[in-house]
């Protein structure tokens, strides 16, 4: 049954029965979190950190209502440079494959994607989370639901100063969702490295981390957990002017009323406008780290199992 919905590349599909390691990797950062040709770019250049790093990657999306499980270049270029792409978060699933329409999957979407694929490791640059202000808006991502409810491990740089970092951290341990931060004690933010709050776990090794994962998953727990991996010191934005650029973006979302779906994309491109391009260039930075330390541990994780 599953399989009329899925579509799972043959690299991917052969790797997956070889219990070989495979890294699933969200769409939405190409479609709606990095502007043309810079998205496209990127996302063929982490294709191929992945392989360098051991792991074959998926990256997931949803084309003409198929749930796809890797991309080819053609399908890439689209998601990059397409009209009529939703960003798709888990619930948009069921509305976009009945109507076998195009959709770019956000963590929330592409973990529950990556575990029907039996895929349990995703990279992403960062999750969403609670935003600022959410006492009186509620927007919580997703991404955090559905981390908490599928056995994938998420790699991100932490989550974004746009969020409320704090309530953030709170709600994945509601949630039950393990935290490790990657070599460091605090949890970093995305553009930066520290964020001001300590990291539940301080994770030194790639093993140690894949020790944990597969502990939780051989006790039955279910559910995933969040790996914090800081951008590295010289590719970080200034603090300053990460500050900066984030209380002005967020000033003008409140402005114009935006909302929802929208706030995420409207933020980061404001941001990069205000920083002259500095903060995608930390960006596209981050995510490679990400992808990294993603196929690392996928590689980690098919030795675990075998
Ligand atoms: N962080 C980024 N770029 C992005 C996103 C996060 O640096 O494009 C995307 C991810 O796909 C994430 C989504 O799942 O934004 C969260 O959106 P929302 O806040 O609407 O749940
Ligand atoms: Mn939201």
């Amino acid at each position: 049954m599953l399989n009329d919905y899925l579509q799972i590349k043959p690299d991917v599909a052969d790797a997956l029965k070889r219990g070989q390691p495979v890294l699933a990797l969200e769409s939405t950062i190409i479609s709606h979190g990095m502007p043309y040709p810079q998205n496209v770019e990127t996302a063929r250049k982490v294709e191929s950190i992945a392989r360098q790093n051991g792991a074959i990657p998926a990256t997931l999306a949803i084309l003409g209502g198929k749930l796809k499980v890797g991309l080819n270049d053609d399908e890439i270029d689209f998601l990059g440079s397409g009209e009529g792409i939703l960003k798709a978060s888990s619930r948009d699933l069921p509305y976009l494959v009945a109507n076998k329409l195009n959709g770019a999957s956000t963590v929330a979407a592409s973990v529950r994607i990556a575990a029907m694929a039996g895929i349990n490791v995703l990279a992403t640059g960062g999750i969403g989370g609670v935003h600022r202000g959410a006492d009186k808006t509620f927007d919580i991502s997703a991404d955090l639901q559905e981390i908490g409810r599928n056995n994938v491990a998420v790699v991100c740089a932490g989550a974004k100063s746009i969020l409320d970092i704090g309530l953030t951290l709170e709600y994945l341990e509601t949630l039950g969702v393990p935290v490790a931060g990657y070599q460091t004690d605090q949890f970093p933010a995305f553009f930066t490295r520290k964020s001001g709050f300590e990291v539940p776990l301080n994770v030194g090794s790639v093993v140690e981390l894949g020790h944990i994962l597969k502990t939780k998953w051989q006790m039955g727990m279910t559910g995933g957990m969040v790996l914090a991996n800081p951008i590295p010191k010289e590719h970080e934005l200034p603090p300053e002017m990460a500050k900066s650029a984030t209380f002005q973006a967020l000033a003008e979302l409140e402005q114009l009323g935006i909302c929802g779906k929208a706030a995420t994309p409207f933020l980061l491109s404001r941001i990069e406008s205000i920083t002259k391009g500095e903060s995608l260039r930390c960006n596209i930075e981050l995510v490679g780290n990400n992808v990294k330390l993603g196929a690392l541990l996928a590689v980690e994780m098919s030795r675990s199992h075998s």
